[in-house]
């Protein structure tokens, strides 16, 4: 299998033609590209992570990690069914509709986390997308968090026509949107909208100029055919993310995925592992995030990660609504492993 760096290699499967140049739809076999992907899913452990470690080194700084924090800015009572989600109004979870958190608390938590160490902030919401007059104070905190020198991202769903130059305008430098899982297995995780949906918002946030922060969940129950599918349909946008969360799925009581896998890991972590360093083959340049699931993964775990090509955590003792290791924790990981922050 030869090393994959440069993504014409990986041919277009179903994604809007504007992403595409003219050689790669020419060329299109969408089989063969998930095929090409999925034989680097089956190469033996340590030649995919030499693969991994070696398309890393030559992209980034192996020992820097970039550092997110994440705030919920408006909790729970979402409209939408995806059978992961804690914040679901239509799951008997703990977690409660909440209101808008207002600027000065956004803002006050944005300067912690640059305290902290963090040089990206955020800002989440239970929505399917957001109203106008949900967008306007939004805006007002992407202008305040972009003035204490942090780069901002925001993630509120489904967005219309206008509304990411919107964002834009007010200083937004990532929409964080992802796709979840292949087209294949999506209507098993969610059915109040569908995959096209979530292609359109991305060609917004990039007609808009803003980067693009998309990536998927792992450990739902999907096939590694479909874990493969799902890396297809990051790498081959033109351009390629700026920035890809793989997420490991954190079960959460009374969503259907908990009912369905009761709290049994659906993958070993060697899978985890291996999404992350397929991810970082196929996306050189792209930031990989290893995301949701760091509480319940050990230090070694992690550390596979970042050998693997993860190069940028979510960072601070809570992700949206469910926990994400101490900062403290996390300061004597990247101490033990030499990592430093960027
Ligand atoms: N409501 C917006 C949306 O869905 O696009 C933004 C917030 S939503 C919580 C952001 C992302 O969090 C989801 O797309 C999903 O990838 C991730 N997520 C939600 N619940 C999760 C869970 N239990 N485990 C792992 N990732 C999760
Ligand atoms: C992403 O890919 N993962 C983050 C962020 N983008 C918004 C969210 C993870 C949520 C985990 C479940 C929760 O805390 O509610
Ligand atoms: Fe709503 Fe987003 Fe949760 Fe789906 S992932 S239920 S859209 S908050």
């Amino acid at each position: 299998m030869p090393v994959i760096t440069e993504r014409k290699s990986i041919q277009s499967i179903s994604v809007p033609a504007s992403w595409h140049d003219a050689t790669d739809s020419a060329a299109a076999s969408p089989l063969l590209a998930i095929d090409a992907i999925e034989a680097l899913f089956n190469l033996p452990f340590a030649d995919l992570i030499h693969q991994a470690q070696t398309v890393h080194r030559a992209n980034h700084d192996a020992n820097k990690v970039q550092l997110s924090t994440l705030l919920s800015i408006k909790t729970g009572g979402c409209s939408e069914d995806c059978g992961y989600c804690p914040q679901a109004a239509r799951y008997h979870t703990e977690v409660e509709s909440e209101e808008m958190l207002d600027l000065a608390t956004v803002v006050a938590t944005a300067k912690l986390a640059k305290e902290n160490g963090a040089s990206r902030f955020c800002m989440g919401a239970a929505w399917r997308g957001p109203k106008q007059r949900d967008l306007d104070p939004v805006l007002d905190m992407v202008r305040e968090v972009k003035a204490l020198g942090l780069e901002t991202c925001c993630t509120l769903g489904m967005l219309k026509d206008g509304q990411a130059e919107q964002l834009k305008n007010a200083g937004l430098d990532y929409y964080n949107h992802n796709l979840d899982t292949a087209p294949e297995f999506y209507g098993e995780v969610i059915t109040t909208r569908d995959y096209q949906d979530r292609l359109d918002t991305l060609d917004r946030v990039r007609g808009a100029g803003v980067n693009v922060c998309s990536g998927g969940i792992v450990g739902m129950g999907e096939s590694q055919r479909e874990r493969a599918g799902l890396i297809a349909q990051l790498a081959n946008m033109n351009p390629q993310p700026q920035s890809v969360p793989i997420n490991y799925l954190v079960q959460v009581e009374g969503t259907p995925l908990h009912d369905k896998l009761g709290g049994e890991k659906a993958i070993d972590w060697t899978d985890f592992v291996r999404t992350i360093a397929v991810a970082r083959i196929t996306m050189p340049a792209s930031f990989v995030r290893l995301s949701a699931g760091r509480q319940e993964m050990n230090e070694a775990t992690q550390a596979m990660c970042f050998l693997a090509g993860a190069n940028s955590i979510f960072y601070g003792e809570k992700l949206l609504t469910t926990g994400n290791p101490d900062v403290t924790r996390d300061k004597a990981l990247f101490a033990k492993l030499g990592i430093t922050s960027l």
